[in-house]
């Protein structure tokens, strides 16, 4: 049987430690995560297994992943509220990926468009791992009786697939053998763009480091990047992202930090300049970056009281993802351990 509805809707979300994190990645996911963890019985992770569908540094990405995890917690995720884990510490994750691909189709797989569009610059040897991501994510999903993901545009096709899957194994098992989770979407939405592409998301692999503001940037690089952030040959601020995505973008990073509407922040900008914009913006975001900087320096340079908040978390998640691998095992028709 399922285990019995909880109190609280089941969240679960992560980020790759693939380089490090990025301001979009905590605007658009860990800032928000942090306000629904008092509603919500949240699970929040480093999701290493899919950052090495792409090839990574192995010092690299252990210091990525010792570095998210202490943002987070330096950002305000709180150990109390929810479960935070690394990915790879919870074998219940490969486990059930293996036995979904055993139920996803090659053809629904094939079209995902992240898969076309990754596979298409990944050279002669695709990985595996690349074709098969979205049924890792499945796992994670489904492994917790997740009830909502939130989900990017990006996600919304795998996060599709995953409810495809969950729901033929329920076809074929039982309704109860897996919750079908929906997508969240959260009340505001913030989408940072690159500073010196703005018509493209910020990201962490971006090939000009100077476009993605990095949550470890020192206070001068981040004065740095916002003084050379693209804008254009106007002179009004004004949120128009077809027009002046630039502009639009750096009230944006505004109001997702300090909450303020844009039409409060455009009104504040009336008759000033593009650089008293992006002065003010970095300063914004220095004062924001500055306490979460401090705690997550702290936190790593204590990695045994790092190490110590990891195994708690991953014995918590693993209590929960075992009882889900056992019931679909047992459904299945395997024996049980
Ligand atoms: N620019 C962004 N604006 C708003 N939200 C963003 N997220 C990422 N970039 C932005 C959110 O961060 C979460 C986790 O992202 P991910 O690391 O799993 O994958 P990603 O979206 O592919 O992030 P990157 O930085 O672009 O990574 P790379 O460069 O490694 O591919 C998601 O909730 C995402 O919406």
């Amino acid at each position: 049987m399922a285990t019995p509805a909880p109190s609280k809707k089941v969240i679960l979300s992560g980020i790759q430690p693939t380089n490090r994190l990025q301001l979009g990645n905590y605007l658009g996911a860990i800032k928000n995560w942090v306000k629904l963890q008092k509603d919500f019985d949240c699970h929040y992770m480093a999701v290493d297994l899919h950052a090495i569908t792409a090839r990574q540094d192995p010092q690299e990405l252990r210091n990525n992943t010792y570095t998210a995890i202490a943002l987070y917690i330096a950002s305000g995720v709180d150990l109390e509220h929810c479960s935070l884990f690394v990915q790879s510490h919870v074998p219940q994750h490969s486990q059930l990926a293996w036995l979904l691909n055993c139920y996803g189709y090659m053809g629904e797989l094939s079209r995902m468009t992240q898969y076309k569009d990754k596979s298409s610059k990944a050279g002669a040897n695709i990985p595996v791992g690349l074709f098969t991501y979205p049924l890792l994510m499945a796992a994670d999903i489904l492994l917790y009786d997740t009830h909502l993901v939130p989900v990017g545009d990006d996600q919304k096709q795998h996060l599709e697939l995953t409810r495809d899957v969950a729901q033929r194994l329920n076809g074929l098992y039982g309704d109860d053998t897996f919750v079908v989770p929906e997508p969240y979407i959260a009340p505001v939405a913030a989408r940072i763009m690159d500073l010196l592409n703005p018509t493209t998301k910020m990201s962490k692999s971006a090939v000009n480091e100077n476009g993605s503001l990095f949550l470890t940037d020192s206070p001068a690089d981040i004065e740095k990047k916002f003084k050379r952030a693209e804008t254009d040959s106007g002179k009004e601020i004004r949120f128009d992202e077809e027009n002046k995505p630039g502009v639009s973008n750096l009230l944006s990073i505004q109001s997702a930090i300090t909450g303020e509407s844009i039409a409060a922040i455009e009104a504040r900008y009336v008759n000033k300049m593009y650089g008293h914009l992006k002065v003010e913006t970095a300063e914004i975001v220095k004062q924001e970056l500055a306490p979460i900087q401090k705690r997550t320096q702290e936190l790593l340079g204590d990695k045994a009281e790092l190490e110590r908040i990891l195994k708690t978390g991953a014995e918590k998640a693993t209590a929960k993802a075992e009882v889900t691998l056992r019931r679909l095992h047992e459904r299945i028709g395997f024996i049980l351990r």
